[in-house]
């Protein structure tokens, strides 16, 4: 049987390996950290049903790496070779796992403790963009295509209602009706990216206040490039303030704990903008302020429609959790929705 132990042996001697255990909190990948005396690795088994050509993920990693050159501003972690001078290890049993360097001394967060965090992000995120402006987006493959096309996700939706395959469309009609009620309003903004108005770039496609690493207060690290790839900004823009600046966990069950804090909304932006405001073209500024409701929407949407496939997709610790991630997203639109002018006018005033 193939076991994480297993799959390092193929990169190193494992007599002097002490420890590996499960790590973080990711929706999609297993992933464990690997002890030895004197360092520490990531390493993660790959959800091939997923990401169905895991080499993408590999070289659009190696991409970025290349990208940044030496001692970038922030830590990228570096893939580790196997003792046959593989970027990945591919196991007898079809599965696919990667190596990475572990950022020692750092903390990840799930939601934001203070406002100099959300700046933080906002500079490590901004930064991340604004490195990888220049790079050639035929030089990536998209990992997911259309990972963020809400034409694709609207889709999927209607598919997962149609087939109604774990009998809990009647359950959740409520949630469907928010859904569907706001679709054609966000529908004009992926028209706009559609015929590039707002153009394409390279972007990280999965900005939340977990991948960036914290060291003490500040950001030092940038991870989980697994989507990275073409993109807009308005996706890393708004999908960074779903988490930044919600004042709950994504899976809140309270929810009157869930709302759109504005102060880390101003804070994030004013670190993100800073990094990117000087190449951003009119439509990305024009369009900015609509991308939280726009990201959290898809996401919410995703955590529904796989609460309808019967949680086949985003892993779950119980039978509703796709169902509460997914209300806890309606509940963020709404406060964003009330906040919208005040949104609007504070991203205006940066462009001024
Ligand atoms: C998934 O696995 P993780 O946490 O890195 C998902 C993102 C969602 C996120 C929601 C490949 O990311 O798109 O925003 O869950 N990744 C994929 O928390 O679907
Ligand atoms: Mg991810």
């Amino acid at each position: 049987m193939i076991t994480p132990e297993s799959v390092i042996s193929t990169y190193f001697n494992t007599s002097i390996l002490l420890k590996i255990i499960p790590f973080g909190n990711g929706h999609i990948q297993s992933t464990y950290k690997v002890d030895f005396e004197t360092t520490s690795f990531i390493l993660q088994k790959i959800n091939t049903a997923v990401f169905t050509k895991p080499e993408v993920l590999i070289s659009n990693h190696l991409k970025v790496l290349e990208c940044l050159g030496q001692n970038p501003k922030y830590i990228i972690p570096h893939l580790i070779k196997t003792s046959t001078n593989n970027y990945f290890c591919a196991d007898d049993e079809g599965g696919f796992w990667r190596l990475m360097e572990f950022v020692p001394n750092t903390h990840s967060l799930e939601t934001t403790e203070n406002p100099n965090q959300a700046y933080e992000a906002g500079k490590a995120y901004g930064w991340f963009a604004n490195a990888l402006k220049k790079v050639k987006i035929s030089d990536f493959e998209e990992a997911i295509p259309r990972f963020h096309s809400l034409s694709l996700r609207l889709k999927q939706f209607e598919e997962a209602m149609k087939n109604d395959i774990a009998s809990r469309k009647e359950s959740v009609k409520n949630e469907i009706d928010f859904f569907l009620q706001r679709k054609e309003e966000l529908l004009k903004l992926e028209q706009l990216i559609e015929s590039g108005k707002i153009p394409k770039r390279i972007v990280h496609n999965d900005t939340k206040i977990n991948n960036v690493l914290f060291r003490g207060a500040k950001a030092v690290a940038v991870i989980d490039l697994d989507t990275t790839g073409p993109g807009s900004i308005l996706f890393d823009y708004g999908d960074a303030l779903r988490t930044i600046a919600n004042t709950a966990k994504e899976d809140e069950e309270k929810l009157e704990m869930v709302k759109f804090d504005f102060n880390n909304f101003s804070n994030f932006s004013k670190g993100y903008l800073s990094e990117v405001s000087s190449f951003l073209n009119k439509a990305e500024k024009q369009n900015l302020h609509l991308a939280p409701s726009l990201m959290t929407y898809i996401i919410g949407l995703r955590f529904l429609t796989d609460f309808l496939n019967g949680d086949v997709y985003f892993k779950t610790e119980k039978t509703s959790h796709n169902l509460i991630r997914s209300r806890v997203q309606q509940k963020l639109i709404l406060s964003i929705e009330e906040q919208n002018n005040s949104i609007k006018e504070s991203i205006n005033s940066y462009f001024k």
